[in-house]
């Protein structure tokens, strides 16, 4: 077959593979290459993502095209709305291949599973030689984990952590952590000081690519969740390097302390804000690993700031997505807690007297974003309490984040947050009552509800809602070691007590109005 053709090499690279070291374009040479970039609908559609989303990532690509063609690349791009778009990359490398007779493919590994199902059925669908090259912008291919993960009977972040602190040599001294510890988590936790807010970071203005994106969103997808005005997205490498810039500059000394940190309308805090960039390939996490390290070494920027950056990067970010390819596609249907409620309709309206969910889904609507505390202790926390179904609470956050890849967003959803898996990510679920929040955030202040009433009106339902998920969770909870003597604190207070909690999330729960506005495509 491969003989038969004797066309370029075609190298499809996909919306998040904006990287020019990739593994399919190096050694390829400019004249006997062409790179095939798709917009397709099935991309756009199979959830309604955020309108943010869908204009960074078209945005971010075409400028990629125009920095490859720039560079002497030849590069064949289709439109969402060219009138002949097959509305599928399989459809798309088809009319490529016929295009342009080439006597080979080469892609990198897609991201999601659902892609890279469609991919591997392409040497048979095509009539030429397909290469799949593993994705190597990450430190841990998934073959590694898989070897890893084989011979354990749980996996835990902290242990594959070390492994890669060990395989990368980040914070190493003569094979021992740097200043004693492998993990500074307990120094990652302090509360907000009143009034805190972080240095403003760089926002680039969207240029004429970025706006005809948003056109081309608001004519297309108008009905999708989101708002387009405070669009501030890097959509280039340059733009996302400025952006770390800054962060290294600004804000990464306190990123550390105030990890755990939430204030009312503060939404960057010390974070980054540099995931959509890294997801899309603009930016390489070894390097951002590596800088990090520097500000360390040079002493710009604390241990625990630094441990607790590479630790998201090199830790959290690989392990999810070892995580994700070792238990996909059952993942996907996990349910071990049997949670069936339905998503309530304030996930997309932010319709809710609770503060700290309202400003949380504010920030994700105008910013396609929350950061991880938001994500994992507020809206998460409701979701694992109220026993929502995990499909619905996944498609949420499939939808409504502009870093979402469903790689990353899967486990943290099904795995972190819901304890979906039945405990194969997390030791225990992050179940929290009101305390929580109130520590961490100044949510609680000046909410409709009071955190420090636990029952009947006006207590908050965080409070209810965290002891009618001990209770009805109880068998499977009992026995874990991390969690279980909980239960001594809830049988101390006698049946009375217990009733009014119960009764009192019982009634909060029957308030809840299911969402019924199909925001995620269903
Ligand atoms: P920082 O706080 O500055 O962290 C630095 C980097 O570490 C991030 O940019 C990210 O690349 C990485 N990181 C941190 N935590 C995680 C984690 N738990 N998993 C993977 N990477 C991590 N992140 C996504 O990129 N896409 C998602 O779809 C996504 N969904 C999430 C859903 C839930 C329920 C939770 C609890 C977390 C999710 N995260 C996701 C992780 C995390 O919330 C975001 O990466 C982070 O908020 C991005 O903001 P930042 O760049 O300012 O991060
Ligand atoms: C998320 C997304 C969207 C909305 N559209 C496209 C697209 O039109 N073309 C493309 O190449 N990628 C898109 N993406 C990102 C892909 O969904 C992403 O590359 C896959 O998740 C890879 O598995």
């Amino acid at each position: 077959m491969a003989d038969q053709n004797t066309g370029p090499i075609l190298v499809p690279v996909l919306g998040d593979q904006l990287t020019r070291t990739l593994a399919s374009l190096r050694g390829r040479t400019k004249d006997d290459s062409v790179i095939l970039m798709m917009e397709v609908w099935d991309e756009a559609t199979y959830v309604k993502h955020h309108k943010q989303k869908i204009v960074l990532i078209f945005s971010a690509m075409r400028h990629f095209a125009q920095e490859l063609r720039d560079a002497g690349w030849t590069v064949d791009y289709t439109r969402l709305t060219d009138k002949d778009n097959a509305g599928s990359f399989t459809g798309e490398v088809a009319r490529a291949a016929e295009r342009h007779n080439p006597r080979a493919i080469h892609i990198v590994e897609a991201g999601e599973w659902r892609v890279q199902q469609a991919i591997e059925e392409w040497p048979d669908k095509f009539d030429c030689k397909v290469e799949i090259l593993p994705d190597d912008r990450f430190v841990c291919s998934i073959a590694e984990f898989g070897d890893w993960a084989a011979d354990r009977k749980t996996l835990r972040m902290e242990n594959f952590y070390q492994e890669m602190r060990k395989k990368t040599g980040l914070l190493m001294d003569d094979g021992k952590p740097a200043g004693g510890q492998w993990n500074y988590d307990k120094d990652n936790r302090a509360p907000p000081k009143d009034g805190m807010s972080a240095p403003a970071r760089p926002k680039p203005e969207p240029d004429e690519i970025t706006r005809e994106a948003m056109d081309l969103v608001e004519a297309e997808f108008p009905d999708h969740f989101g708002d387009l005005g405070r669009f501030q997205w890097p959509v280039t490498r340059d733009e996302a390097e400025t952006a770390a810039d800054a962060f290294f500059a600004e804000r990464l000394p306190d990123f550390g302390t105030y990890q755990d940190a939430m204030v009312h309308g503060q939404d960057d805090l010390f974070h980054s804000m540099l995931s959509t960039s890294i997801n899309l390939g603009l930016l390489d996490p070894m390097e951002l690993c590596r800088r990090a390290e520097d500000a360390y070494r040079n002493g710009d920027a604390p241990l625990n700031a630094v441990e607790g950056f590479i630790r998201q990067l090199i830790g959290w970010r690989e392990y999810v997505r070892g995580f994700y390819w070792h238990h996909m596609p059952d993942l996907e249907s996990a349910n071990a807690l049997n949670a069936q409620r339905g998503l309530p309709e304030f996930y997309w309206t932010g319709e809710t007297d609770m503060r700290c969910l309202a400003d949380c889904i504010r920030s994700t609507r105008e910013n396609a974003h929350a950061h991880h505390i938001q994500r994992l202790m507020v809206l998460g926390n409701f979701a694992l309490l109220a026993g929502i179904k995990p499909r619905e609470v996944q498609d949420w956050f499939l939808v409504v984040y502009a870093d979402a890849y469903e790689w990353v967003e899967l486990p943290n959803v099904a795995a972190m947050i819901l304890y979906a898996d039945g405990g194969k990510l997390a030791s225990k679920p992050y179940a929290a009552s009101a305390n929580y929040i109130n520590k961490m955030s100044d949510y609680c202040k000046d909410c409709a509800y009071s955190a420090s009433k636990k029952t009947g009106d006006g207590a908050c339902p965080f409070n209810s809602l965290y002891w009618h998920f001990m209770d009805r969770h109880r068998d499977r909870l009992e026995s874990n070691h991390r969690i279980g003597r909980i239960y001594a604190n809830w049988d101390r207070m006698g049946e009375d007590k217990q009733q009014d909690y119960l009764d009192t999330a019982d009634a909060f729960l029957r308030t809840l109005t299911p969402a019924k506005s199909g925001w995620a495509g269903d």
